[in-house]
């Protein structure tokens, strides 16, 4: 099976815009009148060189033609929810593998909540997703997120390796997992993850400094990258940190 990831890496590492955040928090939660216009983030993918944009299937249909002009890979989200649900974490599936390469993908996304009650509703979504992209020789990234009653520290060590080990088990080329800190845990969960691939969530905007140790600690852990949101698009000046980040990933 020969899965066309090569078009999502650069010399085996990955820069990836995540922009699926209207969805997940609101607008207002995370936006301003610059980075509320998908046009603005097409703009810091093209220009920052990205591996790709991470857009929900909404977005992907009504920019269809920009995002193709702009040659940036499209990963695009196959499932989402809102943070208005107060229950147990749950996230279905909204557009098909089929849906995704209409509209350009290069490769396909989908959040599981570990430790939800609803875990094995989305362990099956997923692997449904995994035969059909794999079908396609689509790269398939798991965001893999501990979540749910059951979850006390979601970056502990037990659950970053965790969350690395289930996409692993479920056949993800690339997991996606959340960080907590602390570089000698982060190294376990990329060596859990075997021949998936660890890539690292940005998290809520912080200060430039902080995010490049932690930046410099993920590429020292093994991970191949980051899919990155906030802390780029909420940048005052998106690609100077962009810039700074990819000296760091390819260097
Ligand atoms: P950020 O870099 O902005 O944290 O984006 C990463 C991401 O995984 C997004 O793709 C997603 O919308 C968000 O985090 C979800 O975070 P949470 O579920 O913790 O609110």
């Amino acid at each position: 099976m020969k899965i066309k990831i090569g078009r999502i890496l650069k010399n085996g590492k990955a820069l990836y815009l995540a922009y699926d955040q209207g969805l997940e928090h609101g607008p207002s939660v995370d936006f301003n009148d610059k980075n509320v216009d998908p046009l603005y983030i097409l703009d810091i993918a093209k220009r920052g060189k990205f591996q790709g944009v991470v857009f929900q299937k909404g977005i992907a249909e009504k920019y269809y033609e920009e995002i193709k002009k702009s040659k940036v890979p499209l990963i695009l989200k196959l499932n989402g929810k809102t943070k208005l649900f107060q229950g147990e974490a749950i996230s279905r599936q909204l557009c098909t593998v089929k849906e995704a390469i209409k509209l350009g993908a290069k490769a396909v996304g989908y959040t599981i909540y570990i430790g939800s009650r609803y875990e094995s509703v989305m362990m099956q979504e997923f692997e449904s997703i995994e035969r059909e992209a794999h079908k396609f020789s689509i790269p398939l990234i798991a965001w893999v997120y501990p979540r749910g009653k059951a979850v006390k520290d979601d970056t502990s060590k037990e659950l970053m390796s965790y969350s690395a080990r289930v996409a692993l088990e479920l056949g993800a080329d690339i997991v996606k997992i959340k960080y907590g800190g602390n570089a000698k845990d982060l190294q376990w969960a990329v060596k859990s993850a075997g021949k998936t691939k660890v890539v690292i969530a940005g998290g809520i905007k912080t200060n430039e400094k902080s995010l490049l140790k932690q930046v410099s600690d993920i590429m020292n852990s093994g991970a191949i990258g980051l899919a990155i949101g906030r802390n780029i698009w909420q940048h005052p000046r998106p690609l100077e940190i962009t810039d700074k980040i990819k000296k760091i990933i390819w260097k």
